[in-house]
């Protein structure tokens, strides 16, 4: 019997939930860098195992045959054609740094875990120094508490638009050089450290639009569903399917311009 998306939002909730408050917790008391990974800037610390191992553990125990797709502990294979896609505190460097802008992102997803292929049915997205949790379940709307999210439409002012750079300095020119490229249609620029919270500002309307490029599933697969919820779209380069190359999310006119301006 396949589970309506409906009935994995009460797990979800609970579980990010209960992880923020650890993340909090384990902040407050102090955090130390475990490691680095894909380059010397990319760290994760000691909370971020911990709160992805917790938030395992609970979905293994209520969801056992559920595949997990995680940060930093990989992959396990679905039985029952749902994998949760998490990422433990999204916004390490913030979360290493004592910026309190981060976030536990959960989303359970039908179909092979790859962007582009999945079926996003539920995503969670929570900062746990807000208190501010944001969910969404395809079809029923996207959410902050009880409070329903949409995204903004253009306006003559200019798009207040966020990215993001990744680790790896190389990377960084043609970052910056996309920037340059988009600002002609901005009015600001934000860049937040967060993925999952850039792309839930997008939903609640408190960002016009939000592009980076190297993501990995973990940072979108949430957010993203946030955004379509909140009548917002998500796409790669081209309004292709979101992947490392390039995510884009906005309202839809300033999804077009993004997409017109970053392809080009
Ligand atoms: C981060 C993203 C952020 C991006 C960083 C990093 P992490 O995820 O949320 O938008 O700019 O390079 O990918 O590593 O904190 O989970």
């Amino acid at each position: 019997m396949t589970t309506p998306p409906a009935d994995l939002l009460p797990l979800a909730v609970d579980i990010a939930r209960e992880a923020g408050a650890l993340a909090y917790a384990r902040r407050r008391a102090g955090v130390s860098i475990a490691a680095t990974k894909s380059a010397v800037a990319d760290i994760v610390t000691d909370a971020d195992r911990e709160v992805e191992t917790l938030i395992r553990q609970r979905l293994d125990a209520a969801r056992p045959g559920d595949g997990f797709l995680g940060e930093e502990s990989g992959g396990g294979e679905s039985t029952t054609g749902i994998t949760w896609v998490v990422d433990p505190i999204d916004g390490t460097v913030n979360y290493a740094f004592g910026i309190p802008i981060y976030a536990v992102s959960i989303a359970a997803v039908a179909g092979e875990p790859v962007p582009g292929e999945w079926t996003a049915l539920v995503g969670v997205v929570y900062n746990p120094v807000t208190d501010e949790l944001f969910h969404a379940v395809r079809g029923e709307g996207a959410w902050l508490g009880e409070q329903r999210l949409a995204v903004t439409r253009e306006a003559p002012a200019g798009a207040l638009l966020a990215t993001g750079f990744g680790y790896d300095p190389a990377t960084h020119a043609g970052d910056l050089a996309r920037v340059a490229k988009v600002m002609p249609i901005a009015r600001d620029l934000r860049r937040m450290g967060s993925a999952s919270l850039d792309l839930a500002s997008v939903a609640a309307g408190r960002l016009d639009g939000y592009f980076e490029r190297g993501l990995n599933p973990w940072d979108h697969a949430a957010g993203a569903l946030l955004v379509e919820e909140a009548g917002g779209r998500v796409g790669g380069i081209g309004g292709g399917p979101v992947g490392r190359a390039m995510t884009i999310a906005a309202g839809p006119a300033v999804f077009e311009r993004l997409v017109s301006i970053i392809t080009e």
